[in-house]
């Protein structure tokens, strides 16, 4: 990324020098391989998916018992698996999932007389999906649907049509789940999430308690539905007309979406109400824009009051916790907010990494090191929009540089070159089906139609 050569400097100077205030170049791509390696390391076909410390938990009585959180945690290991070239490490998370489908149907039937499969945030290899002891955290019933985003945009990047008939049946099982889950608000007749949480958050009731549990919290119905349009691209795909397609498509258009606050933020509960810790870390109420793609420049509306909530945010965080800011870097590459994304980025590498370059929440959560890398790739490609963004949120500081070998959904594998902030070229192959989706590049579209493993190199 920068011409520095500081390669020859060993990992603990340079964190330690990072720490003083130097901005080390180098050292930020160095990390983004890492998050690379660290997956490549801890995630392999036939092994368990990476766990919250990855292979490198070295401890009896772990952090978090060193399981599967199901409220951010597994679903950001993975965030870079697509986008940075590592599709195959994705294979253990479709076997966890898979694992969790018996259990996770009783849980569904035993807590809920549902439908359909769901899990709460602690996930672990027997098979436990029940909700957890605390209201505030044990009782999120997102977690499925999210957990269902990866599976889809694994399909989305690889374009693998055996995949998606793999995973199928786990992401039609997650929408049946939720139309029974759904129901009507008796405010407004709408479908709401009910009771809900927004993980790990609490709020203020009007009668001053502190209280987790509400109706409706932006995330919930963000996720479910996200899941719900996801599940009927994958029906549409594999040409699925049933009764539960039939009831996602009544149900979508009536759900309930995002309302903004008097003071122009994005409202995570259902109600204007007050946080009990307004520098919270989990910001699930901004699932929509990152992870996935509901909301974008094409809400801006929205748009505005998610970076309001943002800016809300930060302001009053008193430590950083290391996935949170890295789910800052993509949420800052996606808002366009150049500046969020890089100070994300240096912050969590000024304050949660460590001597051979772990990452803190603290304590050492591999996530962060995975957000992070998928946080950069964000920054300089993206194609959550039907079309393929080149150099989205490129900072000033990285003038000069090139990458080779991201992915952008469709399966097109992408390699640029910037000189001086401005790109000089993108080679895009047709790596995995034809692609034939618009390219921009501040704001400038060409469109380019090429059939499978032809490449084409544009200039703007
Ligand atoms: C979630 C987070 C915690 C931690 C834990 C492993 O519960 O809220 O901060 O990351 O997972």
């Amino acid at each position: 990324i920068s011409k520095l050569d500081k390669d020859t400097i060993p990992t603990d100077i340079r964190v330690s020098n990072i720490k003083k205030g130097v901005d080390d170049l180098r050292l930020q791509e160095l990390m983004f391989q890492y998050g690379r390696y660290q997956l490549i390391a801890s995630s392999r076909e036939g092994a368990m998916p990476a766990n919250l410390q990855g292979v490198w938990c070295n401890k009896i009585q772990s952090a978090w018992n060193c399981d599967y959180h199901m409220d951010i945690n597994l679903q950001m290991n993975y965030w870079p698996a697509q986008v940075t070239n590592l599709e195959e490490m994705f294979i253990p998370y479709v076997e966890l999932l898979e694992s969790i489908q018996v259990p996770g149907k009783k849980t569904a039937k035993v807590h809920y007389n549902s439908k359909g499969w769901c899990v709460h945030p602690v996930v672990n290899l027997w098979g436990f999906t029940s909700p957890g002891e605390r209201i505030g955290w044990g009782s999120h019933v997102g977690g499925a649907g999210w957990l269902c985003q990866n599976l889809w945009e694994h399909y989305a990047f690889t374009q693998d049509t055996n995949y998606l008939k793999r995973i199928y049946p786990i992401i039609r099982s997650s929408a049946l789940f939720y139309t029974d889950w759904l129901t009507r608000s008796p405010e407004n007749n709408k479908w709401i999430s009910s009771p809900s949480i927004s993980p790990e958050n609490a709020f203020i009731d009007f009668n001053g308690d502190v209280v987790g549990l509400a109706i409706s919290t932006a995330h919930d119905q963000q996720v479910i539905k996200d899941l719900f349009i996801n599940y009927l691209a994958a029906s549409d795909q594999l040409n699925v007309k049933d009764s539960i397609t039939s009831k996602v498509h009544a149900i979508l258009p009536e759900m309930q979406g995002d309302k903004i606050g008097s003071d122009g933020r994005l409202l995570e509960w259902n109600k204007e109400y007050k946080e009990r810790e307004p520098g919270h870390r989990h910001v699930s109420h901004l699932y929509s824009f990152f992870p996935a793609n509901q909301n974008s420049r094409y809400t801006p509306e929205l748009m505005n009051a998610a970076r309001k909530s943002l800016d809300y945010r930060i302001k009053h965080m008193n430590s950083l916790v290391g996935w949170s800011a890295s789910w800052m870097i993509s949420l800052g590459a996606r808002l366009k907010d150049v500046d969020l994304a890089y100070s994300s980025l240096s912050t969590l590498l000024k304050k949660n990494a460590v001597d051979n370059l772990f990452t803190l929440g603290p304590p050492f959560q591999i996530e962060a090191g995975f957000g992070l890398t998928s946080g950069i790739a964000e920054m300089l490609l993206q194609s959550h929009l039907n079309e393929v963004e080149l150099l989205p949120s490129l900072p000033k500081q990285w003038h000069s540089g090139s990458i080779d070998g991201l992915v952008a959904r469709g399966g097109a594998v992408v390699s640029l070159k910037w000189d001086f902030g401005k790109l000089q070229y993108a080679v895009i192959t047709a790596e995995k089906a034809a692609f034939n989706k618009p390219i921009s590049y501040q704001g400038v579209v060409k469109n380019i139609a090429l059939k499978k493993r032809e490449t084409v190199k544009i200039e703007f």
